[in-house]
């Protein structure tokens, strides 16, 4: 597509614009603007230059009917060769910070430390250094869901022996990679990689219920914790970066508005489900609902013990505090009520019906993602109220579509849920210092495979070289950017 064509998209975007912004804010200076990868999703190259099988690969092989088209990311993006594409990509942009994630199966084939593999190490450096050398600051994810098979063969995360191999996967990563790396998130989103054991919706893809998906969590927060202390004892003094984890979340609203019972049902899925992280790390220990609720169910049904395990009060001091900054993944919003849902994406524990019932939310080709600003705006304020305002970045935000390069439903709603973002800055004063977009390319939507684009750059699947086209949304994210304004040119 020609340069024209590129400014004409952008020119049509703008006056298609939707919503009217009453105020004209600005994002502050420094305001760290970046878009999202993770390595399963777009490198490929899934057995090349050593590396391991993780989790993923053994799903998509040995199940390829659990993908939606059949598909997995063998190839993906193909970005394990093309990553210097990417990184021009970022810098187009005017981008300050790309986000991308670590293969633990290309550090170590197997997970084990004794045993890493040299040239997955090379490859992280080469990437690291290309973006530097691009002028674009690499925040790195340690483990966004795919586990050495031979640790799942162990376990997985349902075993706390994870705890101890993951503190040891940071250690060579802060070793190698620490002294021009300065933002680490440990792991993306450890609600997901639950979901993994309790209910088939990502790879080991077990059906553990409850009693997996809780376990699988209290692992993940020792470990998170185990690498945050790890850093402070060997390696902030002379790195000085941060850390955090991303902690994904729906926004939970009344669905009658004034109703008590349904206030209490929102507020019990907004802490069953970011509590259940935020909580122990910025508050100390399971949110006390969570806890109360958790423990009374399984009474109820004669369980002598409690699904949501306990941590030692060694443990509690040990998580409360471990992050340097709230890392939000958040999508949607969904309306709560009070009562029992067989949705298996509620909580039953939390007896909440979820539901998306509004017809002034607008829709995407994927059920659960509806166009619901104002819940990000109430999200972000809930945040700085129950964990008194830390500094916080978005570090996923993301619209889904088939795949056009004339996205304007995309530009839609990035520039309304960056609207919502700026009035949570300066009307609300939340200490929010970052938006990164999930994500940069459309790339393998894990059991939904190809057919469900968030890019704002589009790949083409079919041509072996994988070419790259930016959409419309790219050139409208770019000239936020640009003028730290929604409608500045
Ligand atoms: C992100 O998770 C992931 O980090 C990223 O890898 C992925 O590509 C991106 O989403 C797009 O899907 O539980 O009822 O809401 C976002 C969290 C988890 C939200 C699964 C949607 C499905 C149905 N997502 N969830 S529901």
């Amino acid at each position: 597509m020609s340069i024209y064509t590129h400014k004409f998209l952008v020119v049509i975007a703008i006056l298609t614009m939707t919503s009217d912004l009453s105020i004209e804010y600005s994002f502050p200076d420094g305001f760290m603007f970046g878009a999202s990868t993770a390595a399963y999703q777009i490198e490929g190259a899934w057995n090349e230059d050593g590396k391991g099988e993780s989790i993923w690969d053994r799903l998509v092989h040995s199940r390829p009917e659990s993908v939606a088209d059949g598909s997995n990311g063998d190839i993906a993006c193909d970005s394990y060769h093309k990553y210097k594409e990417d990184v021009a990509l970022i810098k187009g942009l005017n981008a300050k910070f790309y986000r991308f994630s670590i293969s633990w199966t290309r550090i170590a084939p197997t997970g084990e430390m004794h045993k890493l593999n040299p040239k997955g190490i090379e490859y992280y450096n080469r990437l690291i250094n290309e973006v530097l050398a691009n002028n674009i600051e690499p925040m790195v994810t340690m483990y966004h869901w795919d586990l050495p098979q031979y640790l799942q063969d162990l376990g997985g995360w349902t075993n706390s022996i994870m705890a101890n191999y993951f503190e040891e996967y940071a250690k060579v990563l802060f070793s190698n990679f620490g002294d021009r790396v300065k933002w680490w998130i440990t792991i993306n989103e450890p609600m997901q990689t639950c979901r993994g054991y309790s209910m088939q919706m990502y790879a080991p893809y077990l059906k553990l219920d409850k009693t997996g998906y809780y376990l699988a969590g209290h692992t993940q927060l020792l470990a998170h914790s185990k690498a945050y202390h790890l850093y402070n004892e060997m390696f902030r003094d002379k790195q000085k970066g941060k850390i955090s984890i991303s902690i994904n979340a729906n926004m939970y609203l009344s669905k009658n508005g004034s109703s008590k019972i349904d206030q209490d049902a929102a507020e019990r899925a907004n802490q069953f489900e970011l509590g259940w992280f935020a909580h122990p790390i910025f508050k100390g220990d399971y949110p006390p609902v969570m806890r109360q609720w958790v423990d009374r169910k399984n009474k109820e049904i004669g369980r002598a013990w409690s699904t949501l395990p306990k941590f030692t009060e060694e443990e509690i001091k040990l998580i409360h505090g471990s992050a340097d900054f709230f890392a939000l993944n958040h999508y949607t919003s969904w309306h709560a009520s009070h009562g029992k849902d067989l949705n298996p994406y509620c909580n039953s524990d939390a007896e909440y019906i979820g539901s998306f019932d509004d017809e002034t939310w607008m829709g995407s080709i994927l059920f659960w993602l509806k166009v619901v600003p104002e819940g990000l705006h109430k999200l972000l304020v809930w945040i700085k109220n129950e964990y008194n305002n830390p500094p916080l970045i978005i570090t996923e935000n993301g619209f889904v579509d088939d795949g056009r390069i004339n996205d304007l439903d995309r530009i839609h709603y990035i520039k309304t849920y960056l609207n919502a973002t700026l009035q949570a800055i300066h009307e609300d004063k939340c200490n929010i210092i970052g938006y990164i977009y999930w994500t940069l390319l459309d790339n393998f939507e894990w059991l939904d495979g190809y057919g469900y684009h968030f890019g704002i750059v589009s790949v083409d699947f079919n041509d072996s070289k994988r070419p790259r086209t930016p959409k419309a949304s790219y050139h409208f994210f770019k000239s936020v950017i640009d003028t730290k304004k929604l409608d500045g040119q």
